[in-house]
């Protein structure tokens, strides 16, 4: 076995001389003897090796450089169109006792899935070179960062990991002899026999598995290369494992973005909303203000994740782990997301987005009319009139967050950002108002814990069916949702001045389809309410569901008309809807009810009360 990247002489089989710590050798030892791959590189997360790496993906065909003077060093791949989104039925929390995974996660017994998985990743990097990737999730060196390190035979994974973390030598150091880290072992299951050549997207058709240890901190995953199935720093470490971390150290990983808002008058405040996948959270966090908002900023920490935390004075603090932004591009333009836009000028990888003539990229929604001619994101000849897609709609771009314009001067700060308010949302066109206040942080926790969501195509299955999706974790969480309600009301408890909680929905329609809110930009409209709110600076009205905004509290300047004549019907309640919301807020509670809050119990009894109280179409009054 050929051994890379070692400075100096050896003293080791296994390891370059700088490596100290004695469980990683070893855990890299034993890996490579069970996968047997050709060869092993120790990353140091340097420009040269990306770039040597970038070089090496290109000659092998997995990357297309793409037009140097129009989109500089940036790379398009296409993959496999089997494996092109998150596949939550074949993603497992292996905790040791099934009822620990709870309903929502599928379960499998330790022994049994390590028997499983050890039959697959037996050889399965024959003919590959294996990757060891150390990296930190959230600033080197902050108390609220987490290191993991990940094995992979996969160069596109381990680009990917240098722009989505803190990844190399710096991670590695920080881990000195002895540092906690997660191990994270990953292959595309697809072994190169001798002498077969590659194909430009290694993957296995027949096995995945996205596989965690909750108690033993591990994450195991094979047969898959795209985005959070294989980059397994952000959904398995920061989300699965981290949740897991944070229930048992009194911390919360988070599937929210983090933004920033100054006043015209300076004061700052920070927010984290947790959206769904594919549901707005990098739009929203990006969000430039419009013009009667003069003197509004607003500014982003982070589009995906948070860890949060009481710091010293009983205040939230977040942190958002991540180094890069993994963004839906399908929707991507000017006009909805100009700080996107603006991000992906250079050094980016795009993943099944379509390709123009001039080796540029392209995907629905980013210009109002298509290019005459493209190839789309399978390597087809494609036309406006063909009636196929040119981008896949969970094509993503890969960028680092240092080249967003609105990031936040504090991102990078280890201590956090102080946060003021929750928002939830789901993708949900009828029921949901645009935006309400909840009474409490027990009725917060309520809202959150029963949001439901129409399905994305951030994962693979069907796209549109409203399912509950409590905090936008479904898919994230690492134990037993109903604990993890619990454990969000008992930080509460703790909390000297806990954040307020809201809900949104963008995504309510009229009857024949159209979107009631105009959404993007104008969210600033809600944003300023919510600001207000927490600064105790505005009104509100009680509905029977939680505090709302009369129309008079919200900026109309600059909207159409109709906007604001639409707005009674965003906000309105339909009993028949809401009877309908119930009866789903009650099946959830039955599949959990062994470990449900009983505050939940009482909370919906209440919600039905007011609503049989008030009228059968509850408007905000004039
Ligand atoms: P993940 O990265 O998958 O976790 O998702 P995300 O929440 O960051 O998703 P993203 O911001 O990329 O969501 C993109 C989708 O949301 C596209 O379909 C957009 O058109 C839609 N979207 C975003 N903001 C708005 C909005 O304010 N109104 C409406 N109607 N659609 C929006
Ligand atoms: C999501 O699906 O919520 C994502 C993309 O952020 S992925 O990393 O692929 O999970
Ligand atoms: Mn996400």
């Amino acid at each position: 076995m050929h051994i890379e990247n070692i400075p100096g002489p050896s003293t080791d089989a296994d390891s370059p001389n700088h490596v100290r710590h004695a469980q990683l050798k070893r855990w890299v030892a034993e890996v490579a003897s069970l996968t047997r791959p050709d060869r092993i590189h120790w990353c140091d997360g340097s420009k040269a090796e990306y770039d040597a790496l970038c070089d090496a993906l290109v000659a092998g065909g997995t990357f297309l450089r793409l037009n140097a003077a129009k989109r500089p060093a940036s790379f398009l791949a296409r993959s496999d169109p089997g494996d092109v989104a998150r596949v939550e039925d074949r993603t497992y929390i292996c905790s040791a006792r099934r009822e620990d995974a709870g309903p929502t996660n599928n379960w499998m017994a330790p022994d049994q899935m390590k028997a499983t998985l050890t039959g697959l990743f037996d050889g399965c990097m024959r003919g590959r070179t294996m990757y060891v990737v150390p990296f930190s999730m959230g600033p080197i060196g902050s108390p609220l960062s987490r290191i993991g390190v990940q094995i992979t035979d996969s160069a596109y994974v381990v680009v990917s990991m240098r722009i989505m973390t803190r990844m190399g030598r710096a991670a590695l150091d920080a881990l000195g002899t002895d540092g906690e880290f997660v191990p994270c072992l990953h292959s595309v299951g697809m072994p190169l026999e001798t002498g077969k050549k590659d194909v430009s997207w290694p993957c296995n058709p027949d096995h995945k598995y996205i596989v965690h240890f909750p108690e033993e901190r591990a994450i195991w995953s094979f047969g898959s290369g795209y985005g959070g199935n294989a980059l397994l720093g952000k959904k398995c470490l920061a989300l699965r494992i981290a949740s897991t971390m944070g229930r048992d150290q009194d911390w919360l990983a988070e599937h929210m973005l983090i933004l920033g808002v100054e006043s015209p008058e300076g004061e700052k405040s920070y927010v984290a909303a947790a959206f769904p996948s594919a549901c707005g959270k990098t739009n929203f966090a990006m969000l430039i203000p419009p013009p009667a908002f003069a003197g509004w900023k607003v500014t982003t920490v982070g589009d995906d994740i948070a860890w949060i935390r009481p710091g010293p004075d009983g205040q939230l603090r977040a942190i958002n782990p991540e180094y890069g932004f993994f963004g839906v591009a399908p929707g991507t333009s000017y006009q909805s997301n100009p700080n996107a836009m603006d991000t992906l000028r250079a050094n980016c990888i795009f993943t099944n987005v379509a390709l123009t003539p001039d080796g540029d990229v392209w995907w629905e929604g980013m210009t109002e009319t298509p290019p005459p001619k493209l190839i789309d994101w399978q390597g087809q000849e494609w036309t406006p009139d063909c009636g196929r897609k040119a981008a896949h709609p969970n094509a993503r771009f890969t960028v680092p967050a240092s080249q967003c314009p609105s990031l936040d001067p504090e991102w990078e700060n280890p201590a956090g950002v102080p946060i003021s308010a929750f928002l939830f949302g789901g993708r949900r066109s009828t029921t949901m108002p645009l935006i309400v206040e909840s009474f409490s942080w027990t009725d917060g926790v309520y809202l959150a814990a029963t949001m439901g969501s129409e399905t994305t195509a951030a994962a693979v299955g069907k796209v549109g069916e409203v399912r509950r999706d409590p905090f936008a974790m479904l898919p994230f969480c690492g134990y037993h949702i109903a604990d993890y309600f619990d454990h969000w009301l008992t930080m509460g408890r703790k909390l000297a001045n806990p954040p307020r909680v809201f809900c949104v929905n963008w995504f309510r329609k009229t009857s024949d389809g159209r979107f009631l809110w105009p959404g993007y930009g104008e969210n600033m409209r809600v944003l300023k309410w919510v600001i207000e709110r927490c600064r105790g600076k505005t009104p509100a009205v009680e509905s029977p569901i939680g505090w709302m905004p009369s129309a008079s509290t919200i900026e109309w300047d600059g909207l159409p008309e109709a906007v604001q004549e639409a707005f009674s019907d965003a906000m309105m309640l339909h009993r028949d809807e809401w009877v309908r919301e119930l009866l789903l807020h009650e099946e959830l509670f039955i599949r959990l009810y062994d470990r449900l809050p009983k505050e939940f119990v009482l909370r919906r009894e209440l919600l039905l009360a007011s609503l049989w109280r008030g009228p059968e179409r509850w408007a905000l009054p004039n």
